[in-house]
């Protein structure tokens, strides 16, 4: 035994000598790990360097790739051989083209500049492919074989016995619907996504999802079954009650590829020999919820003992397979559960749990009743002042769980809806409620969270957890403007102006992949992008979607890839987007006349502080901001974002266009919106805000412009006044034009129109407007108040950019080179942050007392970051109680009240004295 130790002992220190310092770790294919049925035909490989040291670099790697990882050494399909580079982040799988169900098996090594020895070898990780190409599928499209009952439309279930003669290896299913499912093998649930497929736009991206289901076959007779809800498919949706959107019937296609030990392989698809009926679930629809009778359950109807002689037949439908697409972002999922922290009793006498938190999913409750007993879920956001549940803010949307029992004791939830909801009313239950028989479910995109921000004020950081509960609540395989009321619709403009906080908090890069790539679809001709996407108001309603563009809406179009592309340094979203953004942008420039975009219908600057008469708070009367003066704004704006990316492209003609069209657009700006000495023609913080934060007023007039900015915030007494499209640059610019004190000023304000006039109300996320509640506790506009929105959360990017100062560039996008330039101020004595990067994590945490300042930053291995201590002068910095000479870092500049370094991996422990 001792032997065998100090054997051990020994191979570690040769390893050590060896091996590079660092390891390699944490892998992903396409952002994600180990996903399975992905059909990118290039999938991108990205590892990061853990290293204790600091200063590492990688200086090469070696990728090998095979589809056998017992034999991973052979790289069957893959050797990268020894690529000098430092890239470690999407680096292209460059071998054998990809076969369609396949697993790969990958593994890469590194040498860095702190040895001329390569790593170990990484931990294997795989990707498996999915189908690849629409020849591949052999399943065909099946619908129920029963007549409907049109009305309610109860769920269909429908059913396969097959057999499964030899051992298994592997058995993966490949499935969608035309509608919502759930698939069971024998009796278990296939994996853990709900609500899938998802949403798309149908007719052009439908999604499947792929499931390894090794484990859940059974030697011999096996038995699938699949149950159907009507989901965004063909439920209402929007506010004009459509039906149908899609198509008025569910359907499911699915293929089962099964390998056996032997090598042998077959496939069981769905087809005419399926079975059909109707089960438990009587009616389910987004918006109204779901009613289910336990009396109509099937026992046992996903098992091979089941009798299905009174089932019907099915139909098979020839939809073909043009528009199926893998799954690309992770699928919803459930995540953090809570129990009722109340059961309050209401003036009416009813009873309502209370979940302390507003968030979005479902309940799982246990119940024991007799058959027949009616147990009714109300689910709701809000109680209203005298403590009934509130429900007008719902609108049309019944947002109810109803069961049906069939007596003794069972636990229910419902499979085809969600809730957004703090409350639930509960109907139906004799005798006293135990709360630990209720749990709240929460229901979302499975985005891994990758950001922390804390403070040393309570009320921020109450308002940073409503940020991400918003988030969370709103990212339902599409980003959602709410997730409660007959809308929840994938609102362009609340997506866009909350992108960059939302790749702060989670990761986003592959979720708003997705859902550009239906955004590039659903454009007109034209160039316009509706103003939803999915754009499923396209036919009718009151914002029926016209060919014609909003500033701030159909830019999610240009913007939001661009964010992605400087949140994680994704080129290939900005490469795949490249001809929906040029084609917007060549919408607007058409429009404009004379470059001045002037005509049409515009949101302006939605949702913006509107006046109360005789509010004496507020001497001034209006926040209105003239909607083209906003368009003209996002016109520029968006022009520079096309610049980049043509520059970034190398299509240098088009760079060259951008920016000569740019000059025009400020130029017509100033002609029609500015007078010669600056002032703009709507007096009003976003005005001003957007027009400084988009460079549109020439560089001598903006002291004048940030003077009057300031005077505006003063003149509200602090308050802000902005709408859904000043608000995200509010903060920027103040901190831009050296205001962070005005800035601070705002974040804190705790009356209306605030950030923490809602937190002080007791809000758990942000809301629509900024008094949906208002101070006597009623409610404003129930007809468009939501309490669960995430746009003015668009303050988190600065938060982190600023109080942490946290944040990348064009020259080291995705982290790649980090900035970390903290600005305390608002009586803070602490803040601190963190961001799970694709190279690793990124810290800044910093603590005040008096006049000195802690700073802790911390830096992924290869990469290098640009650190701007806050201090009076470069003597008064040490780092780890040494010099900074001592320390071995080297300033490189100053800006007034700052230390500036160039700093490569590692941990930093910076103390400083401030100014006075
Ligand atoms: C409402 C919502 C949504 C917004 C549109 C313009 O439906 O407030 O968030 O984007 O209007």
């Amino acid at each position: 035994m001792k032997q065998v130790r100090i054997l051990f002992v020994l191979l570690q220190l040769l390893s050590t000598w060896t091996f590079a310092q660092s390891s390699v770790q944490h892998l992903l294919t396409e952002n994600r790990v180990n996903p399975i049925g992905l059909d990118v035909a290039i999938p991108r490989l990205s590892w990061q360097l853990i290293s204790a040291r600091q200063n590492v670099q990688q200086t090469a790697y070696e990728i090998r790739v095979s589809t056998d990882a017992a034999s991973i050494a052979k790289a069957t399909s893959w050797q990268s051989g020894r690529v000098a580079s430092d890239q470690s982040v999407h680096v292209p799988y460059g071998g054998a083209a990809l076969q369609p169900g396949q697993r790969y098996f990958w593994q890469v090594r590194i040498w860095d500049n702190t040895s001329t020895k390569p790593s170990a070898w990484s931990p294997v990780a795989y990707w498996q492919a999915g189908l690849l190409s629409a020849a591949n599928w052999k399943a065909k499209w099946i619908e129920p074989g029963y007549v409907e009952d049109t009305v309610n439309r109860p769920s269909p279930l429908m059913r396969k016995v097959f057999s499964a003669p030899k051992k298994v290896r592997s058995a993966m299913l490949s499935i969608t619907a035309h509608g919502l499912y759930e698939a069971q093998i024998n009796g278990k649930r296939v994996g853990d996504a709900y609500l899938t497929p998802g949403w798309t736009s149908y007719n052009q991206h439908l999604q499947y999802q792929t499931y390894d289901v090794t484990s859940l076959l059974n030697p011999g007779q096996n038995a699938i079954g699949v149950s159907l809800g009507s989901g965004w498919y063909r439920g209402r949706l929007a506010w004009e009650k459509q039906k149908n959107i899609y198509g008025k019937n569910l359907a499911v296609l699915g293929q089962l590829a099964i390998t056996y030990t032997d090598g042998s392989s077959e496939t069981v698809i769905t087809d005419e020999s399926w079975k059909s009926t109707t089960g438990p679930v009587r009616f389910a629809e987004i918006y109204d919820g779901e009613i289910y009778d336990s009396r109509l359950e099937k026992a046992g109807w996903s098992t091979t003992g089941y009798s299905d002689s009174d089932w019907s037949g099915v139909t098979t439908k020839a939809f073909g397979y043009t528009n199926l697409v893998a799954n690309y972002n992770e699928p919803i999922r459930q995540h953090e559960t809570r129990k009722p922290l109340n059961v309050l009793t209401t003036p009416k006498g009813e009873t309502v749990l209370d979940f302390g938190q507003n968030l979005v999913g479902w309940l799982k409750f246990n119940v024991t009743g007799k058959a027949g007993d009616k147990i009714v879920l109300s689910h709701v956001e809000m109680l209203d002042k005298f403590g009934n549940p509130y429900f007008e803010n719902l609108r049309t949307a019944k947002a109810q769980a109803t069961y049906l029992l069939k007596g003794g004791s069972e636990t229910l939830e419902p499979h085809f809806t969600f809730f957004g909801f703090r409350y639930v009313q509960v109907q139906g239950l004799t005798g006293p409620i135990n709360p630990a028989d209720f749990t709240a479910i929460t229901l979302y995109s499975d985005m891994p969270k990758t950001g922390e921000f804390t403070t040393s004020n309570a009320l921020v950081n109450q308002l940073q957890r409503n940020i991400q509960w918003g988030q969370r609540g709103n990212f339902l395989d599409v980003p959602t403007d709410c997730p409660q009321r007959d809308e929840r619709l994938g609102w362009t403009g609340d997506a866009e102006v909350f992108s960059r906080t939302a790749a702060f908090n989670f990761g986003v890069n592959n979720f708003f992949a997705k859902w550009l790539k239906d955004v590039a679809v659903e454009q007109f001709p034209n160039g316009a992008v509706p103003f939803v996407i999915p754009d499923v108001l396209r036919e009718t309603g009151p914002f029926r979607s016209e060919p014609a563009g909003a500033a701030g809406w159909s830019d999610a179009s240009i913007i939001i890839p661009w964010n992605m592309y400087l949140s994680y340094g994704d080129r290939r979203i900005v490469e795949q987007q490249y001809s929906s953004m040029k084609a917007y942008e060549g919408y607007m420039e058409r429009v404009a006349k004379d470059d001045l975009w002037s005509e049409g219908f515009q949101f302006g600057d939605w949702l913006s502080y509107v006046t109360t008469e005789g509010s004496p708070a507020f001497e001034a009367k209006s926040a209105f901001t003239d909607v083209h003066l906003v368009a003209q704004c996002f016109f520029a704006y968006n022009t520079d974002l096309m610049r980049k990316a043509a520059t970034l492209l190398g299509k240098t003609e088009d760079a060259a266009h951008y920016m000569a069209l740019l000059e025009r657009i400020k130029k017509a700006f100033q002609n029609a919106y500015m007078t010669p000495n600056g002032r703009l023609i709507s007096d009003t913080q976003t005005a001003y805000v957007l027009a400084l934060q988009f460079d549109m007023i020439p560089e001598n007039l903006r002291p004048q412009a940030i003077n009057r900015l300031v005077e505006n915030i003063k003149k509200y007494k602090n308050h802000l006044t902005t709408g859904f499209l000043g608000t995200p640059f509010l903060c920027p610019v103040l901190s831009r034009f050296g205001r962070t004190d005005v800035a601070y000023d705002l974040l804190l304000q705790e009356t209306y129109p605030s950030w923490l006039y809602p937190v002080k109300m007791g809000a758990t996320t942000i809301w629509e407007r900024w008094d949906s509640m208002k101070p006597d506790s009623t409610f404003q506009s129930p007809s468009m108040t939501s309490f669960n929105h995430y746009a003015y959360g668009a303050v988190g990017d600065w938060m982190y950019r600023t109080i942490t100062g946290i944040d990348t560039d064009e020259t080291g996008p995705g982290y790649k080179h980090t900035i970390i330039k903290p600005q305390p101020g608002g009586g803070f004595t602490s803040a601190s942050a963190s961001l799970q990067t694709y190279y690793g994590t990124v810290r800044s945490n910093w603590k005040k007392e008096a006049d000195k300042l802690a700073l802790t930053v911390e830096v992924p291995a290869n990469t290098t970051a640009t650190i701007y201590v806050p201090a009076k002068n470069a003597e008064s910095v040490q780092e780890g109680g040494r010099s900074l000479v001592a320390a071995g870092v080297t300033v490189s500049g100053n800006e007034p009240g700052y230390v500036v370094m160039k700093i490569g991996s590692g941990v930093y422990n910076f103390t400083s004295a401030l100014a006075k």
